[in-house]
């Protein structure tokens, strides 16, 4: 049944059903009861597996299409009518042409299918800073993980005005060759096809809550990044908020989620998870940045997580969770991944279904990319303030990547426009989160390369411009948890341990500790950081805070091809910030 009599909802759903011609329309109203008949249907097709419910209870694993594992950039668009306003970054193509090349594919497409309308919330439904949209799909896999990833269902239908976002998403025949995933920031349009998984096709996230709104926010006055949020809780009981923008599977849920080291918590320490993928950003009426989560679940690395790197994740995914791409243990009916313990299953399927077993391995169990899809109210350590619909006010944002040699453990921007700099030449070296080759370094300014839905100059124009709106604008620093030694192996111990260097960014934002000047802006000096009860000695620290100017020089290089494709778009601030560091590297 319809939920809603809005006849542009109604009309623009019509036209939809009459393009990909499904045989039957079902509205997602929200409620446990629908949802729970189609995971029941979703199990019968294969679709999902159910995993054991006394273990892991409510929890199904899915294997998408060994050829759909991951976003895919390449195939990634932007359609707005000129092509100088999507950027030098972003895919491009006339959405005339693009309209027409994808209404022949979506042509018929869900014959035989059900369409799912799924109206759906980003941020707390009523606020003033949420927005709503609806996704169509032909996927109860998709429902079922917007169901957790978003306010989705009945309550976001009073809602829908006529800048709703709409979206189609069509799984098609899964064909590489024609699958694209397209944003029409002119229209609020989004249009996936021929894929099945995560940020292709879970519109709320990447497509929504970063290309459309980066767009919305450049109108509006706000900022829509690819960052975690996190409360840190002092003795005193004061709770103080940082951002983190980190590259996919570079640590944001990690850091969203860390627990303090013993000594922290016994001086009573704790740590507060707000988001850990996406901010929303305004200045507040005191003149601070306030960010909220608009996502309501998680959509996290599996491999990696375990009850030392991220106990608080783990707990997290005990259950009501959608596992995708995971190994399934067959002697007990639960889930396994790469590092999760010592003890890899001795019967199993690997992500692709094969059997699977450590003696006989080819390769991982789980997909490098392998996701969990978990509720945030699962999280122990979720905050008070998740539902806050104000969000939470902002000490200090953080850049940074995965860099082997060059940036320092941390460092600190001079002031914001610095702080826009460093944001800016952000690099890191590629993961598996999207399609690629894992380990080349890439520029990924404010960690928003595949997620900025407009020219990335014009992005950086905003971010500079945002400064006469905040009265007291946060702190901006850079950190790198991922130096290597001569071995390839980490020097710095990371996450939980991470907590030392929160501790001295949080610090620089409330003037308690000094710190040094360097060609590249404010670094600890190494007595300052807290390395009590982990095995990093002083001059291991001196290390990871130095600056070689030989590796800096080279970097400024990197910086110049790298910005030389925006030409005279690139704000002339960034250019005087490159110049200020090329002169301080001089002999
Ligand atoms: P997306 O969901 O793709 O946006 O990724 P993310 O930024 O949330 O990354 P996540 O926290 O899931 O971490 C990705 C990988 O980095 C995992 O394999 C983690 O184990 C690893 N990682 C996270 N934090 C640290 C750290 O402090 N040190 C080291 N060495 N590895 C880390
Ligand atoms: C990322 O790649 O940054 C993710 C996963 O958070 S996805 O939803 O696929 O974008
Ligand atoms: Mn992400």
């Amino acid at each position: 049944m319809e939920l809603t009599k809005n006849r542009a909802v109604l009309d623009w759903i019509d036209q939809q059903v009459k393009l990909t011609q499904p045989d039957q329309v079902i509205w997602i109203d929200g409620s446990e009861q629908q949802l729970e008949a189609l995971r029941k249907e979703a199990c019968a097709t294969g679709e999902l597996h159910e995993l054991n419910q006394e273990k892991l209870p409510g929890c199904y694993l899915h294997r998408s299409d060994p050829s759909d594992v991951a976003r895919v950039e390449s195939r990634t668009f932007i359609c707005c009518k000129k092509q100088e306003d999507a950027g030098p970054t972003n895919n491009w193509m006339d959405p005339e042409e693009m309209y027409a090349k994808l209404h022949r594919l979506y042509d018929g497409s869900m014959k035989g299918r059900t369409m799912y309308v799924i109206p759906y919330c980003m941020g707390v439904v009523g606020s003033p800073f949420a927005k709503y949209g609806i996704e169509l799909t032909d996927s109860i896999y998709v429902v079922l993980n917007m169901a957790i990833m978003t306010r989705a269902g009945q309550k976001a239908v009073p809602y829908l005005d006529e800048q709703f976002i709409k979206g189609l998403h069509a799984r098609a025949n899964l064909d590489p060759e024609e699958r694209y995933i397209v944003q029409f920031p002119e229209d609020n349009v989004i249009m996936s096809i021929n894929s099945g998984y995560g940020g292709n096709v879970l519109q709320g996230k990447k497509c929504f809550a970063l290309r459309i709104a980066s767009n919305l926010g450049r109108q509006e006055g706000w900022l829509a990044e690819h960052m975690l949020i996190l409360g840190i809780q002092n003795p005193q009981g004061e709770v103080r908020y940082i951002t983190g923008a980190f590259p996919s599977a570079c640590g944001k849920t990690n850091l969203a989620m860390l627990i303090p080291p013993e000594g922290y918590q016994k001086n009573g320490w704790k740590c507060w998870c707000v988001g850990d993928d996406i901010a929303w950003i305004r200045v507040g009426e005191d003149g601070r940045l306030w960010a909220v989560n608009p996502e309501k679940g998680f959509f996290g690395v599996a491999p990696g997580t375990n009850a030392k790197s991220n106990p608080n994740a783990l707990a997290t995914t005990q259950k009501g969770t959608i596992f995708t791409n995971v190994a399934l243990n067959l002697d007990d009916n639960t889930v396994w991944w790469e590092k999760l313990d010592k003890h890899p299953p001795e019967h199993a399927l690997d992500w692709r279904g094969n059997p699977w077993s450590p003696e006989t391995a080819q390769g991982p169990a789980a997909h490098p990319n392998s996701r969990f899809t978990a509720p945030a109210e699962n999280c122990p350590c979720i905050s008070p303030e998740f539902n806050n619909p104000h969000g939470v006010p902002i000490s200090a944002i953080i850049f940074g990547g995965r860099r082997a040699k060059t940036a320092p453990l941390v460092y600190q921007s001079r002031n914001w426009r610095h702080g826009v700099f460093v944001g800016s030449i952000m690099a890191s070296e590629k993961t598996a989160a999207a399609e690629g080759t894992v380990g080349e370094t890439r520029r990924d300014p404010m960690a928003m390369l595949p997620f900025c839905g407009y020219h990335m100059a014009d992005y950086w124009q905003h971010w500079l411009d945002m400064e006469r709106d905040i009265a007291h604008p946060p702190k901006i620093f850079n950190v790198n948890w991922f130096r290597t030694d001569e071995k390839g192996e980490f020097i710095w111990p990371g996450f939980g341990e991470n907590m030392r260097v929160v501790e001295w960014i949080l610090k620089r934002c409330f003037d308690e500790v000094g710190a040094r000047e360097t060609e590249i802006g404010y670094l600890p000096n190494p007595e300052d950081i807290n390395l009590e009860g982990i095995d990093v000695s002083r001059e291991t620290l001196a290390g990871l805070l130095s600056v070689d100017r030989d590796l800096w020089r080279k970097e400024t290089e990197g910086i110049h091809s790298f910005y030389a494709q925006f030409g005279d778009k690139l704000p002339q601030a960034l250019r005087e910030e490159l110049a200020g560091l090329e002169d301080r590297l001089k002999d």
